[in-house]
Order: structure tokens, then C-alpha cells, then sequence
């Protein structure tokens, strides 16, 4: 994975409360590595390899190829965080590192801020020996102004869930252009790991495949947009985030 931005973002042993998926052949995982990116690496070495952005969902493409590759080298079975049925990788994230909820339902690290996500999980059958998991505090426990939760023009953090309806409809209509052409306004409005925001191109990127996503959703006539009251397999499509 060198040179592509992904790296290992911890590991932990799962037991039954984490809801992890048993391999192919039925035994249990012992062990899950998560793998993710942080900052603008990944998507200055996704475009220097795809300049042409050509065919549907190109960063997932890319990035799901060097998964592929990675858990072929290392024996490990892989589930992707925006295939359905969608696995608790939020949870998941919290057991192998210093990660934390934020107001605004994505994860928080002390160093990379909102600026992260989680790429793949890799399954091992397997209890391999894993470094003692990152212990450090979150960022929003002494963050008072909380200024990610009064940036959002359309009012989409409620307070058990993220309207997704809202924010699109808004991102779509001119007056959400700042949103559409650079990214989340919450997201950029948290004063942590300002250092590794994602370049503007990618904040445009990431909420185009987030309108079309919602847009599909609302079409297709599921309440609230709500994926979780959808189940089946296949690509959740939000990837590109
Ligand atoms: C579906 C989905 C979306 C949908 C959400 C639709 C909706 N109505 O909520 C859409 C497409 C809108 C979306 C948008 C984004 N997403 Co998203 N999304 C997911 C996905 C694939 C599944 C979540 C889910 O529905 N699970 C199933 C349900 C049943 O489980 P759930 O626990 O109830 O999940 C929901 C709750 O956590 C709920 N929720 C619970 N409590 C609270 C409290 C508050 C205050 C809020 C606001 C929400 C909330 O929000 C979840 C839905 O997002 C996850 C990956 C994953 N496997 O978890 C990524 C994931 C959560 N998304 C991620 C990201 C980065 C984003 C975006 C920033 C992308 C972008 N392009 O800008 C935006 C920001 C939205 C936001 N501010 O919350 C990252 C977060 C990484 C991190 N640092 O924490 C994840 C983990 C994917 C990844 N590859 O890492 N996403
Ligand atoms: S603005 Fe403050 S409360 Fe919001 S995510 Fe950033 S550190 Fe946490
Ligand atoms: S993209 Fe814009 S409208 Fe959507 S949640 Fe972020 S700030 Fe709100």
C-alpha cells in the first residue's frame, strides 16, 4: 500500500459484542486490522494515477484495488465499511485507536481531526499479536465553543441523527455552492488537524458522490434517506468519502 495514502489504523481482538462477520468458511475472526487514510495523501496519489477520472465511482475502484491486493498478500478476508449490509466499523474504529464520536457523528482523532475514514477491514482467523491500543483524549471534551454543530445552513444534525434530506437538498440549491465546491462547512468548521484537511478538489469530489448517493436514496423512495432501513448486499455507493 505504499505510496497510496492507506495505512493500518489499529487492530483489536474482536469478542461477540463487536459484531464482526464470520470468515468464509465459518470459523470466527480472531483478529481485525483497519485500514484507512488520513489527510490529502490518498487523493494526491489517487489523481496522479487517474488523471482522467474516467467510468462510475473511479476513487472506490482505485482504492478497493490495492485493498484487494494488500489482503491477498497479508491472508486476510476483507469487508469494505460502504458495502451493505453495512458492518459497525465506527465501532470497530474505537477499539483500534484514539478515535471518538463528535457532535456531528463522525469520528474525531486528536491528530488528524475530521479528516479520516476507514477504507477496509481485514479478518484474520488467526489471533495475531497487535500493539496496545492508542489511549488519548477527545478533542471535544474541552472543545467549548463546539463550532461544527452551528456551521450547517440547513440545520442537519439533529440531535440522535443526520438528515441527509437536509443537507442535499441545500448542497443542490445555490446557496449550498460553498458546501457543493469545497466540502462539508461542519467538517471544515472543527479547529482540530486543520493541517490535514482534504484539498478542496476532494471535499467537491467526496459531497458530489454524497448528492448523488442521498439523491438515488430519495428516489428510490426510502424514509429519510435512511440507508439502515435498507438491507441487501452490494456497493452502499457513499464510498468516495
Ligand atoms: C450511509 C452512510 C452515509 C449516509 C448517511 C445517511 C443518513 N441518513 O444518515 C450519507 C451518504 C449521507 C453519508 C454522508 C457522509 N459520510 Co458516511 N457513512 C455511511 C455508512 C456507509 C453507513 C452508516 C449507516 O447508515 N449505518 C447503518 C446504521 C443502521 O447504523 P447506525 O449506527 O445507526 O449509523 C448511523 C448512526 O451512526 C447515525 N447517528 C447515530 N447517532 C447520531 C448522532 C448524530 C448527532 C448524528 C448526526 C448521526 C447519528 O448516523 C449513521 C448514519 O450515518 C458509514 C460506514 C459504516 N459502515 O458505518 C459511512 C461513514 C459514517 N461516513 C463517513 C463520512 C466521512 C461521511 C461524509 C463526511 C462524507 C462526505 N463526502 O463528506 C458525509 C458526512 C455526513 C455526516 N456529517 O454525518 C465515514 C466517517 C469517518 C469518520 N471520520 O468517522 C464513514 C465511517 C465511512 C468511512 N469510509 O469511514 N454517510
Ligand atoms: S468543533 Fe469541537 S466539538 Fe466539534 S468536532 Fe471539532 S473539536 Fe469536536
Ligand atoms: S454539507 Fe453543508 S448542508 Fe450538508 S451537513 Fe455539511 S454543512 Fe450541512
Amino acid at each position: 500500500m505504499s505510496g497510496t495514502g492507506l495505512f493500518v489504523r489499529g487492530g483489536f481482538h474482536p469478542t461477540g459484542d463487536d459484531a464482526v462477520p464470520a470468515l468464509a468458511d465459518g470459523r470466527p475472526a480472531q483478529t481485525v486490522v483497519l485500514v484507512g487514510n488520513a489527510g490529502g495523501d490518498l487523493w494526491r496519489a489517487f489523481t496522479a494515477d487517474n488523471p482522467s477520472m474516467a467510468g462510475d465511482h473511479p476513487l472506490d475502484r482505485w482504492v478497493d484495488g490495492h485493498l484487494e491486493k494488500a489482503a491477498g498478500a497479508v491472508g486476510g478476508e476483507l469487508v469494505f465499511p460502504t458495502r451493505r449490509p453495512y458492518p459497525p466499523i465506527m465501532r470497530w474504529a474505537r477499539r483500534a485507536g484514539p478515535v471518538h464520536g463528535s457532535p456531528i457523528n463522525l469520528l474525531i482523532h486528536p491528530d488528524f481531526g475530521l479528516w479520516h475514514v476507514y477504507r477496509g477491514a481485514f479478518l484474520f482467523a488467526d489471533r495475531l499479536d497487535l500493539p496496545a491500543k492508542e489511549v488519548r483524549p477527545s478533542p471535544c471534551d474541552t472543545c467549548e465553543k463546539k463550532p461544527c454543530l452551528k456551521a450547517c445552513p440547513a440545520e442537519s444534525f439533529k440531535p440522535d441523527r443526520f438528515d441527509a434530506v437536509a443537507c442535499v437538498t441545500h448542497v443542490e440549491s445555490p446557496a449550498g455552492a460553498n458546501c457543493a465546491a469545497r466540502g462539508c462547512l461542519a467538517r471544515r468548521a472543527c479547529p482540530v488537524g486543520r493541517d490535514h484537511a482534504y484539498p478542496v478538489e476532494a471535499g467537491a469530489y467526496h459531497m458530489g458522490a454524497v448528492v448523488r448517493t442521498v439523491r438515488r436514496w430519495i428516489d428510490q423512495g426510502m424514509p429519510g434517506a435512511n440507508p439502515g432501513a435498507e438491507t441487501g448486499t452490494g456497493t452502499g455507493a457513499q464510498g468516495d468519502a
